[in-house]
């Protein structure tokens, strides 16, 4: 008789090249979130953070043990280290952003998580290219 025993699943690893980046100065933060909940940019509700340095214009944020299934990464140039997106009066994000999936923030809002929004089921390589 076998005994099966499963291996606990450490899940998938998420590798976010983050492209664009201009000037190589302050922090580049990577959210993920597995639902629209709170997307983009409630990190309460973000399944995890990662935080990186940019060099030659690009940085790269590594998610381990992620479960598989729909996720969706939010990216910000955060130039002045306080973890946030900064916006002027009008709302308009004064430092650089991006999103998975090449999804693109309108005039006024950022894109729906389900635009930004990828199936991971492996070890998956993600691209964002910043906006600002
Ligand atoms: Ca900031």
């Amino acid at each position: 008789m076998f005994l099966l025993v499963s291996a606990a699943h450490a899940g998938v690893t998420v590798t976010v090249t983050v492209d664009g980046i201009r000037p190589d100065t302050g922090l580049v933060g990577c959210t993920l979130f597995r639902q629209a909940d709170g997307f983009p940019e409630d990190d309460a509700r973000a399944a995890a953070l990662q935080v990186a340095r940019p060099t030659g214009g690009s940085a790269v944020c590594t998610f381990a043990d992620v479960p598989e299934g729909t996720l969706a990464v939010a990216v910000i140039h955060d130039l002045d280290g306080d973890l946030k997106l900064d916006r002027n009066l009008f709302g308009k994000p004064t430092e650089g952003y991006g999103f998975s999936n090449g999804a693109k923030a309108s005039m006024f809002s950022a894109p729906p998580f389900d635009t930004a929004a990828v199936k991971v089921d492996a070890d998956a390589d993600l691209r964002v290219t910043l906006a600002y």
